[in-house]
């Protein structure tokens, strides 16, 4: 590997999270520390600014892959603030440490705020789930492993059926699983006692940034008088909305919503396929993280202390 190269696996995570092989936001910040250092570990770079550039050009690559949760940038900057030498091995064994720590605390704080989110959950409740999102599958299996009995309607989740591999989950827990299509939330809304679903990015003013159709779910859920809890680690509170960036929203390819095929037989249309949506703070009773619980309006306390004003990006910086 020669100089600002990047290393094969480093494409290969990149390719994997592009095409949502690796998804979810938790997963996709653990994939790039360790992508981050298999980088350092593999690195021939002569010179400690060889190295750095290297890092950076990986950096980039990592990060151009999806653009709305927060928690890939928040990995890289995790791993970029604690590189520190003054020689390449110095900084390659400060990288390979950092993501080191970046995975013990990921499961740290999944750990954490799952005993936080059972706490919310009692005996006999019926959940409502959206999507697959290891920190709200999180807080049911802590509340499982409380010896609380539930149950849970598990929403499909078009296009990418994301809701498969949190029925999978769910079972693996021995909880019972009644599978829906998106569009029947509201109607077994009446049976459920809590929505549990998680988030790619929190922005200052509590706004929660998660799989299209969780602010939908949101609005009916608050219709029908059910609490709706956000599962997210502090590492999806996304820096940039305190200096007012706004959260960009994926679009994917249209061929996710429908095949060329059976569009060619309808004629001429548009389709747009945005993975995710906003849901303003007034339809979400709780943010539950590793530092505890949070009315979403509150969040920005927490974000200031972890952020101060704002952040940056360090391997934006020239090469
Ligand atoms: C996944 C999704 C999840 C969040 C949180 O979208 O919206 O709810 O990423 O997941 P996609 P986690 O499938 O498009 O990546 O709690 O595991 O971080």
């Amino acid at each position: 590997m020669g100089s600002q190269e990047v290393h094969q696996e480093v494409e290969a995570v990149a390719e994997d999270i592009a095409t949502m092989e690796t998804r979810g936001a938790a997963t996709i910040a653990r994939a790039v520390a360790d992508a981050l250092a298999t980088q350092a570990a593999a690195s021939e770079a002569e010179t400690p600014t060889d190295f750095r550039s290297e890092m950076r050009v990986a950096a980039r690559l990592l990060s151009d892959t999806r653009p709305t949760a927060v928690s890939l940038p928040n990995a890289l900057r995790f791993v970029f603030e604690q590189m520190d030498g003054e020689t390449v091995d110095e900084l390659k064994a400060t990288s390979i440490a950092a993501a080191d720590r970046f995975r013990v605390q990921l499961e740290r704080a999944q750990d954490d705020l799952g005993r936080v989110g059972a706490n919310r959950l009692r005996d006999g409740d019926t959940v409502m789930t959206h999507c697959h999102s290891t920190d709200a599958l999180a807080c049911i299996e802590a509340a499982v492993d409380q010896g609380k009995d539930l149950s849970a309607v598990v929403k499909e989740t078009r296009p990418r059926n994301q809701g498969h591999i949190t029925a999978q989950a769910l079972r693996e827990m021995d909880v019972p699983v009644t599978l829906v299509v998106d569009s029947a939330a509201r109607r077994y809304l009446d049976e459920v006692d809590h929505v549990v679903v998680g988030a790619d990015s929190i922005a200052a003013d509590g706004s929660v940034i998660n799989k299209i159709g969780t602010s939908g779910l949101a609005v009916v859920a608050r219709e029908r008088g059910v609490p709706i809890m956000v599962a997210a680690q502090t590492i999806k509170l996304h820096p940039a909305t305190l200096t007012g960036h706004t959260v960009e929203i994926e679009m994917r390819d249209e061929r996710e919503v429908i095949d060329d095929e059976a569009r060619r037989d309808i004629g001429e249309i548009t389709v747009e396929n945005p993975a995710f949506d906003v849901t303003p703070p007034r339809y979400v009773d709780a943010i539950v993280t590793e530092r505890g619980q949070f009315p979403p309006e509150s969040i920005v306390t927490l974000m200031r202390d972890m952020f101060g004003e704002g952040t940056d990006d360090p391997w934006e910086a020239e090469t």
